[in-house]
């Protein structure tokens, strides 16, 4: 007999464990499955039991899943996937099918969220997708299945096996208030907080941790999947986001937190509501955001840094404008430039998020790009290799611009698996090791690093433990040191 109130949730590593020792991207950074752990807790509210596995805090983990198989005996087991994860927990659904017949492999996140009935159609070991947002969604599965298996056909936000093939019900009509969700169950995550990371260099004190503080965004990038949230922006209040704060703060000790949210300051007037709330009523914390330039301006970011705001990342995709106005909206790099410098003017740090190799890329625009970034006062930045996820509104007729190699494992963000008409994927690596190189040889950027030293001491010595790593990663560009 399996146990139907009760369901392991996984958030799969994407690669064998014996890589993850060496994984450039797991010693830079190891975040919480937030997703997992916002589901968690909404079940364990509703009277149901999720307990959860993260194989990228803990690359150990076939072993605990199965123990926990064997243990628990659950009747479901869900997965979190990206694209290059997706595989992988695949992998461990077919193990878990072995081990427990009967169990049902329900599959969310992004990956899933876009390619929705293709997802059940290729591969036999998933028997349930969820697109978009899973709280309510699998909450009805789960009570459905044990009882009136047909009765997943009703289910919005499912897709399953009927019938007559594989049908997706469609999306759901209503969306939940995030401010009546509980705080994501952090504790069910084995070594929280300090199995967790966030980027070398990215926070001046530990314990840290992610947040999410609002769901969607209304622009609609052209290398962005956004098939989970969608367009719309739904946001928790001010007052829920500091009892948030407070709570991570008193129960986990937390004292920095990253929000990752697609558009933090995106409602002008929460975020200014919670300046003042966490400089009337301070927690001793400080915390990063992502931003879009479009929406800050100097009264806002002096409130933010009065209420303890330590780095703003800001994408800027490419410093190429003609390139931009291809894949975003309002391209106007004279706007973001001056951004940058208010941010710099408020005394927060800056950090630039590029992207090289999308469609139209040249050598010229990577040239224009460099240019463009290191004119501007960025303490740091990252360049990620583009790749076009399904979802994203360029992976529609991807062939028509370049070569693309589709493998979803390597689909990271860390190999160019696209290349544009007119380049080379060995050029691209060429120009993507001298635009980071060009980047730290910079005597601002060194001696930003050095005085690292003592805002961010933490940082400093993680780094000096994974220095081999690093300086192997930055001869070759390849993910495994
Ligand atoms: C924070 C973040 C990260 C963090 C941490 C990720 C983590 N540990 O979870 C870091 C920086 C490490 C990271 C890395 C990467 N990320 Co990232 N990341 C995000 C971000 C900004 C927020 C994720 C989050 O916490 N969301 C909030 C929670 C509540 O939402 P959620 O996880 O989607 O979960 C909800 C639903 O999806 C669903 N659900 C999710 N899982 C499950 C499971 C079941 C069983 C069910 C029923 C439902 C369900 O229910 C949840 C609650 O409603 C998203 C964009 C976004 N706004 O979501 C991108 C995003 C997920 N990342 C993306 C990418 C591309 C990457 C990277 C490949 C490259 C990169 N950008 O650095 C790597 C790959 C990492 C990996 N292991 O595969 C893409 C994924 C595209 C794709 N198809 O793969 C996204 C969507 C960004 C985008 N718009 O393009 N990322
Ligand atoms: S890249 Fe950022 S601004 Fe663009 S659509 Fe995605 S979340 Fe929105």
């Amino acid at each position: 007999m399996l146990d139907h109130r009760k369901i392991l949730l996984v958030h799969p590593l994407g690669y064998g464990k014996e890589d993850a020792e060496n994984d450039i991207s797991r010693k830079a950074n190891i975040m919480p499955p937030l997703g997992l752990a916002g589901i968690a807790a909404w079940l364990g509210q509703k009277g149901l039991e999720a307990d959860i596995v993260d194989c990228y805090a803990h690359p150990d983990s076939d072993r605990i899943i199965q123990e926990y198989l064997e243990r628990e005996r659950p009747a479901f087991i869900g997965f979190s996937c990206t694209t290059s994860s997706f595989f992988d927990g695949v992998r461990i659904a077919k193990t878990a099918k072995g081990m427990l017949p009967g169990i049902h492999a329900v599959f969310g996140g992004a990956h899933v969220s876009a390619l929705k009935e293709r997802v059940l159609k290729d591969c036999p070991a998933v028997d349930f997708v969820c697109v978009g947002e899973g709280e309510e969604t699998l909450l009805e599965l789960m009570e459905t299945v044990p009882v009136n298996p047909d009765g997943v056909g009703d289910i919005p936000g499912i897709v399953h096996r009927g019938k007559g093939g594989v049908v997706f019900n469609g999306y759901r009509k209503t969306t939940l208030d995030l401010d009546d969700l509980p705080f994501p169950a952090y504790e069910k995550l084995a070594g929280y907080p300090e199995a967790y990371t966030l980027p070398i260099f990215n926070y001046p004190k530990a314990p840290s941790t992610s947040c999410i503080s609002s769901r969607g965004c209304p622009y609609a990038c052209s290398y962005c999947d956004r098939s989970v949230f969608r367009r719309s922006f739904r946001y928790n209040s001010a007052e829920y986001l500091y009892g948030h704060l407070k709570y991570l703060r008193e129960r986990f000790g937390i004292r920095h937190v990253n929000f990752y949210d697609d558009q933090f300051t995106f409602n002008r007037d929460r975020v200014e509501a919670l300046t003042d709330l966490l400089v009337e009523k301070p927690l001793g914390m400080t915390f990063n955001c992502a931003v879009r330039a479009e929406h800050i301006d100097p009264a806002l970011l002096g409130k933010m840094k009065r209420a303890g705001c330590w780095m703003v990342s800001l994408g800027i995709e490419t410093g190429d404008e003609r390139l931009l106005s291809r894949h975003r909206q309002n391209a106007d790099l004279a706007m973001v430039a001056e951004k940058i410098r208010e941010i710099k003017k408020a005394g927060i740090r800056v950090k630039g998020l590029l992207m090289m190799g999308l469609p139209g890329e040249s050598e010229a625009s990577i040239r224009r790009s460099m240019d463009y970034v290191f004119s501007l006062p960025i303490d740091d930045f990252n360049l990620a290799k583009f790749t076009p996820f399904p979802g994203s509104p360029v992976y529609e007729g991807i062939e028509k611009q370049g070569r693309f190699d589709e493998k979803w494992e390597k689909m990271d963000c860390m190999h160019f698996l696209f290349v544009p008409w007119g380049m080379t994927r060995e050029r691209l690596e060429e120009l993507f090791i001298n635009f980071y190189r060009t980047h730290f040889m910079r005597p601002g950027v060194l001696l930003g690093y050095v005085a690292m030293i003592w805002k961010s001491p933490h940082s400093w010595r993680r780094f000096l433990g994974s220095l081999g790593y690093f300086l192997r990663f930055a001869r070759s560009s390849r993910r495994l040191g």
